[in-house]
């Protein structure tokens, strides 16, 4: 500490000039006044008296018979019969400036300040380091520019594949969505829903339900016009003589679904021959519907043929595709046919 004594003893030095004759003249040494009520020299107080006592920030001091100019860290005291009063609070010399994230304690010594502790800073979690903090942000969030807040993270915005169909960003989360006759599988992919096993399809009593990918349809169950009649499951045969000239005397109805922009070449379905008889010969055409030449059929063996998509369908759209097998009976030189009448359900979506 710094402190400056100024020792007041034995100051008391009044020169009183003291004539008998009148008029009475008195003169005060520098620094001092007459009082003439009192009829004695009395100090004069510079520090009140002028403006600009001292200069340069110092501090104004009077002192008896003139003043002084301290620095305004000084700490004054007035010595008074030996006792030492300090003339103001005393306050230190020098204050201590800490780094950021440290404070002064009583000793002046500095230390971490634990800025999580009180009112944390940090919009998630506050974890205290010796000198600063850190800030963390729940999961989902990541720590803004201002190293203190928490923003959500757009997931959505990472890849389009975070969802197969439609993402949907949250504070602190996302989820994924389905468009209609879908269900969420999982976090992120889409399954259809079966309308026709979950019972929610709306298809009459003569009705069969078939599922296809994001909906369902409705065939009759007895896909058999005249002249044709129905023997078995989705088979029609024609019986009469007359009436079936130049119509293939069976058809059978099938049905499939696939989900639209399938990669191709794709073998899609394969048809085969149900009786096989001995000597004969069979081949397989498309006989109808393949008009943009979306399919070709590939024989596989002397009684199958395996039906290719040879480019990406759109959906959701429905094609009805005529396959024929005619079997030449090569011992007794004729031929029959049968038709497979396929209609194919291309979903709206590739999934
Ligand atoms: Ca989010
Ligand atoms: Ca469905």
């Amino acid at each position: 500490m710094l402190g400056i004594c100024v020792c007041l003893c034995a100051v008391f030095t009044h020169v009183l000039s003291q004539e008998v004759e009148e008029p009475v003249s008195y003169t005060c040494t520098e620094g001092y006044e007459y009082d003439a009520v009192r009829e004695q020299c009395r100090d004069i107080d510079e520090c009140t008296l002028l403006d600009d006592a001292c200069k340069g920030g110092m501090q104004c001091i009077n002192h008896f018979g003139g003043y002084l100019c301290l620095p305004k860290s000084a700490v004054i005291y007035i010595s008074k019969e030996g006792e030492q009063v300090p003339l103001r609070p005393p306050q230190p010399s020098h204050t201590i400036r800490c780094a950021a994230g440290f404070a002064a304690d009583e000793q002046n010594i500095c230390g971490d300040v634990n800025e999580c502790d009180v009112q944390s800073p940090c919009q998630h979690h506050c974890y205290n380091l010796i000198g600063s903090f850190l800030c963390q942000c729940e999961q989902g969030y990541e720590l803004a520019q201002d190293l203190v807040s928490c923003q959500d993270i757009d997931e959505c915005s990472f890849s389009s594949y975070m969802c197969q169909y439609q993402c949907i960003n949250s504070p602190g989360s996302y989820s994924c969505e389905c468009p209609e006759g879908y269900q969420l599988q999982g976090n992120r992919l889409c399954q259809d829903v079966n309308e026709c096993e979950m019972g929610t399809h709306n298809c009459q009593d003569h009705e069969m339900c078939w599922n296809y990918y994001g909906g369902f349809r409705c065939y009759p169950k007895n896909p058999c016009e005249a002249p044709y009649t129905k023997t078995s499951e989705n088979r029609c045969i024609c019986r009469s003589q007359a009436e079936c000239q130049g119509i293939p005397p069976s058809v059978v109805y099938k049905y499939m679904s696939i989900q639209a922009d399938r990669t191709v070449p794709a073998d899609i379905f394969q048809i085969q021959a149900t009786n096989i008889y001995a000597n004969t010969h069979n081949t397989f055409r498309i006989k109808a519907g393949n008009e943009a030449g979306d399919f070709f059929l590939r024989p596989s063996s002397n009684v199958s043929a395996m039906l290719v998509l040879t480019k990406p369908l759109s959906g959701p759209r429905e094609y009805v595709v005529d396959l024929e097998m005619i079997t030449h009976h090569l011992a007794m030189s004729y031929r029959s046919s049968s038709l497979l009448r396929l209609t194919i359900i291309v979903g709206p979506y590739a999934f």
